[in-house]
């Protein structure tokens, strides 16, 4: 029975597009915040190429897109459901782990708006690398707004 428990919760970490089924919860806070700290180094990355400021190769841009999408599944490994209590400093709002559908559902625009981006990424075209780079920051913006303390 329990094997098939563990089965089950693999089997509903894969279609989440999740690469860790469990991340212990006194480890919670300095995963998340790992992940989201690529997460914005290649995000900036981006930004500063949208604007002008950074010249990447085509095959950089995707990388960096692609590691954004990655992390932005990775991330929420970190706030599973009972970690609210994980050690460590956070700015983690305790709203997400009471609103948690709220919360689900961010995440899930999240993760579609850093697919796009990292589909546009692949394209070539500039105008919609730069709409793609603007929803996925709106995304981040939405749920920072909502769950992260300043
Ligand atoms: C980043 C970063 C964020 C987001 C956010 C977008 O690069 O570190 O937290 O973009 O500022 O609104």
């Amino acid at each position: 029975m329990k094997k098939v428990l563990i089965g089950a919760a693999v089997l509903a970490a894969l279609a989440a597009g999740s690469v860790a089924a469990q991340v212990p919860a006194d480890r919670s806070v300095k995963y998340r915040q790992s992940a989201l700290t690529v997460m914005s180094t290649s995000f900036g990355r981006i930004g500063a190429y949208v604007k002008g400021d950074l010249k990447l190769e085509p095959a950089a841009l995707a990388q960096n897109a692609e590691a954004v999408e990655l992390m932005s599944k990775m991330a929420f490994d970190g706030f599973l459901q009972g970690t609210e209590q994980s050690s460590g400093a956070t700015k983690a709002k305790p709203e997400i782990w009471k609103e948690w559908d709220k919360f689900k559902k961010m995440q899930g625009d999240l993760q579609a708006a850093t697919t796009k981006l990292h589909e546009a990424s692949k394209g070539g075209d500039a105008k919609a690398i730069q709409a793609a780079f603007g929803q996925a920051g709106q995304a981040c913006k939405a749920c920072h707004d909502a769950y992260r303390a300043q």
